[in-house]
């Protein structure tokens, strides 16, 4: 605990949930408090996060509690919008269909931050092929591939292993079964929507992120989203410092300033046709490296 000029006792806690301007908050005891956050915190744009440690004073006679600081962030992502995650879960099912240029979207923002990525293929009781295709595409970067089927609880210890220790966020299309695979891996009852009513009320089953600490596990559920909008300000040359399976071809190309896209002696196409890297994931990197240049030549607009 520390004093603030007050005289009223700080306490330390983590946000598991923001709803409106109200935030709920746990200790490491865990208790849970209901509080708001201090108006300096607002002015300097510094919104409070699921995931962020904070330290607050706790209500006291019916008055309202206030977050007071939060701590320096590990890591920040904006959609979902948490702190501190060190491993993002990205979930994709075969259905609805997997959109895998959302899902490198996602990776290279994740990379940028920091964190490790895991790949869940959910609803393989629906088909078996999807996790073999993307165990496939991913081989070059490394990231696992956990095939499940979170409805009959298949394939889950394996994952829950590999969460285990690190505060972790679940991420990826609505409907892809992110709620489903938490209740089935902590044992809780979150709500789960089905896929047509979700279509048609054009709604998220799943509204905003919460982080769960149930089963020695730690880890956010979130809202699923469909979009995510191109980064602004990303430089072109600063894209492919976020796919580490370049990073050994990286100095080896024809050209000092190869961007890995279509230039003569890129070895990078090379590491592409020789098997090294699956041209689905290059071909992704040249649309994504496409949007990053067209939106840099616009940056000033
Ligand atoms: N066949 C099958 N269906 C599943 C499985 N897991 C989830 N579903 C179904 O998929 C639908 C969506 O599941 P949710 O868990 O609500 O999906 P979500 O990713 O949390 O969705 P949002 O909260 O909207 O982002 C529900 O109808 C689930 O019953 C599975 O392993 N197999
Ligand atoms: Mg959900
Ligand atoms: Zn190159």
């Amino acid at each position: 605990m520390a004093e603030i000029e007050t005289g009223r006792l700080m306490t330390q806690g983590t946000i598991t949930q923001g709803i409106g301007s109200f935030y709920t908050v746990r200790t490491r005891e865990g208790e849970t408090f209901t509080l708001r956050a201090q108006k300096k915190l607002r002015r300097a744009r510094l919104s409070p996060l699921p995931g962020d440690e904070v330290l607050f004073v706790p209500p006291e006679d019916g008055e309202q509690g206030w977050i007071e600081t939060i701590l320096p962030r590990k890591t920040v992502c904006l959609r979902p919008p948490v702190a501190n995650v060190e491993v993002l879960v990205i979930v994709v099912a075969p259905e609805p269909e997997p959109d895998l240029l959302l899902v490198d979207r996602q990776i290279t923002r994740a990379f940028a931050q920091g964190m490790r990525v895991l790949l869940v293929v959910n609803k393989c009781d629906l088909e078996e092929g999807l996790a073999d295709e993307l165990e496939a595409e991913y081989a070059s970067v490394e990231i696992p591939v956990f095939p499940i089927a979170a409805l009959e609880g298949r394939g889950l210890q394996p994952l829950k292993e590999a969460m285990g220790g690190t505060l972790c966020c679940f991420s990826g299309q609505s409907g892809a079964g992110k709620s489903t695979t938490l209740n089935a891996l902590l044992s809780l009852r979150l709500e789960t929507g089905d896929l047509s009513r979700k279509i048609a009320r054009g709604k998220n089953t799943t509204r905003s992120a919460v982080l769960l600490e149930e089963a020695g596990l730690r880890v956010m559920d979130t809202a699923g989203f469909s979009l995510l909008e191109a980064e602004r300000n990303l430089a072109p040359e600063t894209l492919k410092e976020r796919y580490p399976d370049f990073a050994p071809y990286e100095g080896k190309c024809r050209f000092h300033q190869c961007l890995h896209d279509s230039e003569p002696g890129c070895a990078v196409a090379e590491a592409v046709a020789r098997g090294a890297i699956h041209p689905a994931r290059w071909r992704r990197y040249r649309t994504l490296l496409a949007e990053a240049r067209e939106n840099w030549k616009n940056r000033y607009n």
